[in-house]
């Protein structure tokens, strides 16, 4: 089995880490957009192109699905991409507001995530669809991608923010972006006993089990 996963930059590796757990005999191929990351402040007309251009190593490569492990690229891309390639199966990543609603307590969920990710409209039909009667803070993370990129994220950037949400009660935070899986632990400690964190890399494994129809 070929699984290729792109992403704008080092969000992806933490997506394909994941999926050689699940498929330890899976053959995962890796594309990333470094000379454009960060893609979370561009507009959706250049994602799609950048997206396009980026995985035609993997429709090249005959991948049995590709992974947009991309929020961004998922929410702006991934319905063009599968009317223009439809004989190849696409999988999206999407913030876990689904998830976060049957975890809250308080009903009060943070979703991290690119501007451009909240901004789109695949992401406002997900709160429309499963986000009903919860509040839902969207704090400005828009440097964290480029921070984390260039290994530059600590403590001092994020702590204010994570603070932010926890006082104003949210119980889940929602991690919306591939690259925050790298200050994950980061972002729980500060949250401990407030909030807990999701993001979706062990969804994906199950995703492609039932896409590729192996269970
Ligand atoms: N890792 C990407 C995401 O999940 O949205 C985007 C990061 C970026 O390029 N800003």
């Amino acid at each position: 089995m070929k699984l290729g996963v792109f992403d704008s930059g080092i969000g992806g590796e933490a997506v394909a880490d994941a999926l050689r757990k699940t498929f330890p005999g899976a053959e995962v191929l890796v594309v990333n957009d470094r000379a454009n990351v960060p893609y979370g402040g561009k507009s959706p007309e250049t994602v799609l192109c950048l997206t396009d251009a980026a995985i035609q190593s993997l429709l090249a490569s005959k991948c049995d699905v590709i992974i947009l492990a991309c929020n961004t690229a998922t929410a702006l891309a991934i319905d063009a991409l599968r009317e223009k390639y439809p004989a190849q199966k696409f999988i999206g990543i999407e913030p876990m507001v689904k998830t976060a609603a049957t975890l809250t307590r308080g009903k009060i969920v943070a979703v991290c995530a690119t501007s451009a990710t909240l901004a789109s409209a695949r992401y406002k039909r997900l709160v429309r669809d499963y986000g009903a009667g919860l509040r839902i803070i969207e704090p400005d993370c828009g440097e964290w991608a480029s921070l984390i990129e260039n290994n530059l994220m600590n403590r001092s950037h994020i702590q204010k923010t994570i603070e932010g949400v926890c006082e104003q009660g949210a119980d889940v935070i929602v991690l919306g972006c591939t690259h925050y899986h790298w200050i994950k632990e980061l972002i729980t400690e500060l949250a401990a006993g407030r909030a807990r964190v999701i993001e979706p890399s062990e969804a994906i494994g199950r995703r492609v089990k039932t896409l590729l129809a192996l269970d």
